[in-house]
C-alpha cells in the first residue's frame, strides 16, 4: 500500500491548546505524523510518496470560497495587528441570537466567526500544513481513482471535525470529505465514509447531511459525555435526500473491544447495504486505552482485527489519518490497522 505524506504537513507545530481554562501543551503535534511515517517505514508498508500538486478547486468542492480565503490570510492579518507572538486562538463566536450574516473585519471577530472550539490555534504555517493534508487526502483518492486497491493518506492536521465553514477540533480543512468529493466528481457512483476515530466526524457529517451519494458512518464516544458535544447523537439520519444515509454508533466512555466490535458490525452491515464503489476510512487511533484524551480501551492487538474486518468488505480503500494522541505508540497501532488490511 503506498502511504502519501508531506513535510510541509509538519510546519503547524502549535505550543498550546486551550483546555480545562488553561493554556496546555498542545496534543496535535508534528511528531504524531512523524512517528507514523517512522513505523511506515520500519514495517516496510510500502512506498512513500509526495503528495502531487492540485489547485484550490477540489477544496472548494467542499469548503466555503471566503472561509478557505480567510485561512490562507488569517496568518497574515495576525501579523498586520502585531500578533505574531502568540499563535491565534477564538473566544468569541455568533451562537445563538448574535448575528452571523455580517462577517467582522477584526481578526477576533473573524476567528470566532470561522471557528466552533477555542482547542485549534492558527499559525504561521498553519495554511500550508492544511493545504498540504488536504492535497495529501486528494492523491491518495486519485490513486484510488487510477485503479489503487488501497492506499494511506498521512494526513496532519487531521480533518473530520471541520465544517464546510469552520475549524475546531484540531481540524481546517475536512480531509475525508475532500476524497470523498473528489472521488465523486471522477466517477464513483457512491462513496462510504467511515469515521472510525474516537470523537464524532462532526464535520464530515454536516458535509453530507442532505447527500445520498455519500454515506458517513461514525463510531465514536457519545456526544453527551465528550468533544465534540453537540453533534453526534443516534438519531441524526440524515436530512431530505440524505435521510437515511448518516448513521451514529455512539458508545460509552470505558468501551472496551467487544462492544465496540460489535458497534463496528453494525457499521459494516450498514456499509455493506448501501454499496459503495469505494471507502474512505477516517483513521483515528484516539480509541486506544492509553490514549492521553480519550476514554475507551481497545489494545493494540485489537487494531489488527479493524484491519482484518477492513478487508473482508472488498473495496477500494483510503485511509485518511485523523486523531490520536499517545505518541508513542501511535505507529505501530495505526500499521497494525494497515498491516493486516493488507494481509488478511
Ligand atoms: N481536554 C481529533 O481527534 N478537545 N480531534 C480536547 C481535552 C478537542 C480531537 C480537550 C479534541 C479534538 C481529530
Ligand atoms: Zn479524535
Amino acid at each position: 500500500m503506498q502511504t502519501i505524506f508531506s513535510q510541509l504537513q509538519l510546519g503547524h507545530d502549535p505550543a498550546h491548546e486551550i483546555s480545562d481554562g488553561q493554556l496546555r501543551p498542545a496534543n496535535e503535534v508534528p511528531q504524531r505524523a512523524k512517528t507514523v511515517l517512522q513505523a511506515v517505514k520500519q514495517r516496510a508498508l510500502g512506498p512513500i510518496c509526495e503528495p502531487q500538486e492540485f489547485s484550490l478547486e477540489p477544496i472548494l468542492r467542499v469548503h466555503d470560497a471566503a472561509y478557505v480565503e480567510f485561512l490562507e490570510d488569517a496568518w497574515q492579518q495576525c501579523l498586520q495587528e502585531g500578533r505574531a507572538e502568540a499563535e491565534a486562538f477564538p473566544f468569541v463566536w455568533p451562537v445563538g441570537r448574535l448575528r452571523r450574516d455580517v462577517v467582522p473585519d477584526h481578526l477576533d471577530g473573524k476567528l470566532g466567526f470561522y471557528s466552533f472550539d477555542a482547542g485549534t490555534p492558527i499559525g504561521a504555517n498553519t495554511w500550508a500544513a492544511a493545504k498540504a493534508s488536504a492535497f495529501t487526502a486528494l492523491s491518495g483518492a486519485k490513486l484510488l481513482h487510477d485503479g489503487a486497491s488501497s492506499a494511506f493518506a498521512l494526513c496532519r492536521p487531521p480533518g473530520h471535525h471541520a465544517h464546510r465553514d469552520m475549524f475546531g477540533g484540531y481540524c481546517f480543512l475536512n480531509n475525508a470529505a475532500i476524497a470523498a468529493q473528489y472521488l465523486r466528481d471522477h466517477g464513483a457512483a457512491r462513496v462510504s465514509v467511515l469515521d472510525i476515530d474516537y470523537h464524532h466526524g462532526n464535520g464530515t457529517q454536516d458535509i453530507f447531511y442532505e447527500r445520498a451519494d455519500v454515506q458517513f458512518i461514525s463510531l465514536h464516544a457519545d456526544p453527551k459525555q465528550e468533544f465534540p458535544y453537540f453533534l453526534g447523537h443516534a438519531n441524526e439520519q440524515g436530512v431530505c435526500k440524505g435521510v437515511g444515509y448518516n448513521h451514529n454508533l455512539p458508545l460509552p466512555h470505558g468501551t472496551e473491544w467487544p462492544q465496540w466490535q460489535e458497534a463496528l458490525e453494525v457499521a459494516l452491515q450498514r456499509l455493506q447495504e448501501f454499496r459503495p464503489d469505494a471507502l474512505i476510512v477516517s483513521l483515528g487511533m484516539d480509541t486506544y486505552e492509553h490514549d492521553p484524551i480519550s476514554q475507551f480501551r481497545l489494545q493494540s492487538e485489537h487494531f489488527l482485527q479493524i484491519g482484518a474486518m477492513l478487508r473482508q468488505q472488498q473495496l477500494p480503500t483510503l485511509f485518511v489519518m485523523e486523531g490520536g494522541y499517545a505518541v508513542d505508540v501511535l505507529g505501530e497501532n495505526c500499521l497494525n490497522v494497515l498491516q493486516s488490511f493488507e494481509q488478511a
